[in-house]
């Protein structure tokens, strides 16, 4: 049978014994292994009745077992929709019921409260953890080869929810094209090879650290150091036996505030690559001064995957992000028309191509407002492309703060704050954090006649979101500043607290 992300990424290593995952806790997985274990996992998939474009919803820590299950998910042509570990209750409950999936995978430690989520779409649970858990016990007794089903390049392959500036979470849906027209585009552009050992630091439940990570090393049969999270002692020790690192800026920052992270140490390294936010010229330049090395900084977007990256060969400028990917289109267009800019002039960045998603789940008008009929996606973000073609990002248009990586959607930070009785209303917006690059704050106004009790107004909005997306500080103000629209002005807040 034809399955066309399973066949290219997995399928072609089955007979390989070469090494694919090197894990923290000593586990090591060669490809033939890999893909055994992924039949093993889609046989329970299947047993607990995952059928062709099912979703299976996966909050799981980040183990071995955890990408098997992403491609015993494809091979069993299902819809993988990975979750963030930081996740709420509340948010855990907006993304089943949107989804209803037919498989929920979760930590052991979250099966009551997640069973309870479940029930209410009729959803199955297992169970994934270090020492184990129902899913791994069952795929232990399951035979190792699965007769994978047929799935063409049209057909879904995971379901990846974003933030949006109305305050409701969107699931990209990505089909097998665009997710397997992007890993060959960076494969190729990148020359990542099997002789490449990549440090996978990120987290899997998003587009960076399960596709432009994972799927360009299982496209290229490369060794994967994969590691449980960002550990600045692991990943020097680490360093000197990699050929490749990608991480977001914060990851950059925090190697270059170690006086152990020299030119020594990543003389081995062929390429370090940065993406998910800006990474500052001074972050760039300060690294190529202690290692030599220039940072390749490329840009994209659940959505979209990856649009553009600076050159493997070629000038690689700080600032930048690069050129299309071969396959992409980027235009700059002027935002209240649409109409393309000339080249130099500052517009909305839009993208159409391959790697370009399918629409939102269940929400074909947030389709139309931002897929364009003529295949066009509009990003949100601001940028200027120069003659040669060259793409720098200059600021966003949507309401977004990014922190360590991180999307927080002021929105549904201040959906969640209104909803205290003595608030009256709030802004919540970002400012400049040395370690990831921005931090919420909260401003609020207290009701006429009432009082604000901060720690009560803490402890009622951080159960209902997750530790990243919790504002660092609230400020309370008579009045928000607004413009003569009424509008409320944020850069004044942020030029303000910006301190
Ligand atoms: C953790 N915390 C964060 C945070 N990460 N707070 C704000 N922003 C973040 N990104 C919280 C912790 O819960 C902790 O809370 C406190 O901040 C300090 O944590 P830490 O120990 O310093 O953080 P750490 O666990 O080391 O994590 C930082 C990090 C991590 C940068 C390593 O956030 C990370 O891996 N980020 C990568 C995100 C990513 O993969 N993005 C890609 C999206 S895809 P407390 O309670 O202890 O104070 C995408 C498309 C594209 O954007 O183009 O790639
Ligand atoms: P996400 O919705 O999590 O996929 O985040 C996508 C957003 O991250 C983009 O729309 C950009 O705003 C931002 N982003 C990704 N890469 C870069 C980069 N290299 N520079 C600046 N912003 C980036």
């Amino acid at each position: 049978m034809t399955n066309t992300l399973y066949d290219a990424l997995v399928a072609k290593h089955a007979g390989n014994d070469t090494l694919f995952l090197d894990c923290d806790d000593g586990t090591q997985m060669s490809y033939g292994a890999f893909a055994k274990r992924a039949g093993q996992i889609a046989h329970v998939l299947r047993d607990a009745g995952v059928r062709p474009g099912d979703r299976v919803v996966v909050q799981a820590p980040k183990l071995a077992d955890t990408i098997a299950l992403f491609v015993a998910t494809v091979q069993a042509g299902g819809v993988y929709l990975p979750l963030n570990t930081a996740y709420t209750q509340s948010e855990l409950r907006y993304f089943i019921t949107d989804a209803d999936p037919q498989v929920i995978v979760c930590d052991a430690k979250d099966e009551i409260d997640i069973s309870a989520i479940a029930d209410t779409v009729g959803a199955r649970v297992l169970t994934l953890t270090q020492s184990g858990g129902s899913l791994s016990r069952a795929a232990d007794t399951c035979p190792e080869g699965f007769d994978t089903v047929a799935r063409g390049p049209d057909d879904l392959a995971a379901l990846l929810y974003t933030s949006g500036t109305t305050g409701r979470s969107k699931g990209a849906m990505l089909s097998h094209k665009n997710l397997l027209s992007n890993a060959i585009a960076l494969t190729d552009l990148w020359q990542i090879t099997k002789g490449d050992r990549l440090i996978h630091a990120l987290p899997i439940f998003h587009t960076h650290g399960l596709f432009v990570a994972m799927n360009t090393a299982l496209l290229a049969g490369a060794q994967v150091r994969f590691m449980e999270q960002f550990d600045l002692d692991t990943i020097l020790a680490e360093l000197p036996n990699a050929t490749m690192m990608m991480g977001v800026p914060t990851f950059y920052t925090r190697l270059l505030s170690d006086n152990r992270f020299t030119a020594t140490l990543t003389q081995n390294i062929r390429l370090f690559v940065s993406g998910s936010a800006p990474l500052l010229a001074e972050t760039h330049t300060a690294f190529e001064a202690r290692t030599g090395h220039r940072i390749l900084e490329r840009y994209g977007m659940t959505e979209t995957n990856m649009i553009t990256s600076n050159p493997f060969d070629g000038d690689r400028i700080a600032g930048t992000v690069g050129f299309a990917l071969p396959g992409t289109d980027v235009e700059v267009t002027n935002p209240e028309t649409g109409s393309p800019l000339p080249r130099g002039e500052i517009g909305m960045i839009e993208v159409r191509g391959d790697n370009v998603f399918q629409g939102y789940w269940n929400m074909p008008e947030k389709t139309a407002e931002e897929l364009r009929e003529n295949g066009f996606f509009i990003t949100g973000d601001l940028g200027i492309m120069a003659d040669d073609g060259r793409v720098s990002i200059v600021g966003r248009s949507k309401d977004l703060i990014i922190s360590g990586g991180y999307n927080i959607y002021p929105k549904e930070v201040e959906d969640v704050i209104n909803d205290m009785d003595a608030v009256q209303e709030s802004a919540v917006f970002g400012v400049p954090h040395p370690d990831f690059g921005e931090a919420v704050l909260a401003a609020v106004t207290v009701r006429h006649g009432m009082s604000l009790d901060l720690e009560a107004l803490r402890a009622f909005v951080e159960p209902q979101l997750a530790r990243f997306k919790h504002p660092r500080r609230y400020i309370i103000l008579d009045a928000l500043p607004r413009n003569t629209m009424g509008k409320v002005q944020k850069n004044l807040l942020k030029d303000q607290y910006s301190a």
